[in-house]
């Protein structure tokens, strides 16, 4: 069984008060995750520290961080390296947001290697892909998504894909209001299913958590969570209100 995940991603949004806040209310609505499931909350980095302290004795619940640079060690400065993070216990990594290959450049070689250092300080990456407005209008976002996958993932091991999670994000739904639809959305993931298992084979493809991300909210993520590709979201905005987020959890 493929695990099914509910991962805020706060962005650069809260201060260390606000984060420790939003944390404990989540904390204290009571969730039962059912088995398989997880919480994954993706705080700035200064954060990371105080973020997994707080989740400590809650099984389920992991700490990811947002990026990492694509090198071991050196002369970087300003950037953080999976080492440091597996050294304070961070569990995932987002890597690919579509804010980072816009704003920073981050291209998929470049993602590659990023997803090489993750996996080899034991560090799971959350790799994003997705495509822009004028791709989908012009009907060619699977042929986008596929170049994504083939150039940042594909040089892995069937071994190391089993560490790696996928959160397709139409471009167009971040930060717009828009949403996929539930088709839209169940249409890519099986895509993408598809694709990793003419790849790296059936097995591998059904264990492959494949989460949604765009604007998914509340009112949104049951529908789009019941599509049998979607195994649970990215969630921005919504992830940084206690009630919205744990609303978006019990949905999984
Ligand atoms: C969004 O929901 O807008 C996101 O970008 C999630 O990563």
């Amino acid at each position: 069984m493929r695990k099914k995940i509910a991962a805020a991603n706060w962005k650069m949004n809260l201060t260390l008060a606000q984060g420790e806040q939003l944390i404990n209310d989540i904390l204290q609505a009571g969730i039962k995750l059912q088995e398989g499931q997880e919480v994954v909350v993706a705080t700035p980095f200064p954060y990371l520290l105080k973020a997994k302290a707080l989740l400590k004795n809650y099984p389920g619940f992991y700490v990811a961080a947002q990026n990492c640079y694509s090198e071991k060690s050196g002369a970087y400065t300003g950037e953080v390296s999976a080492e440091m993070l597996q050294s304070i216990g961070v569990d995932y990594v987002i890597l690919g947001h579509s804010e980072r290959r816009e704003y920073f450049q981050e291209s998929n070689a470049m993602l590659a290697k990023k997803i090489d250092v993750a996996l080899a300080y034991g560090i799971k990456p959350i790799f994003c892909c997705g495509e822009p407005l004028e791709i989908r209008k012009a009907e060619t976002q699977n042929a986008y998504v596929a170049k994504q996958l083939e150039e940042s993932l594909y040089h892995l091991t069937a071994e190391q894909l089993k560490q790696v999670v996928i959160a397709y994000e139409p471009i167009w739904a971040i930060g717009t209001g828009l949403t996929a639809s539930a088709q839209q959305a169940q249409d890519m993931h099986a895509y993408i299913r598809a694709q990793i298992a003419e790849k790296y084979g059936r097995e591998a493809a059904l264990g492959l958590s494949i989460l949604y991300g765009g604007s998914a909210k509340p009112g949104n993520a049951g529908e789009l969570f019941a599509c049998p590709d979607v195994d649970g979201g990215l969630i921005g905005g919504a992830s940084l209100v206690a009630a919205d987020f744990t609303a978006i959890i019990s949905k999984l």
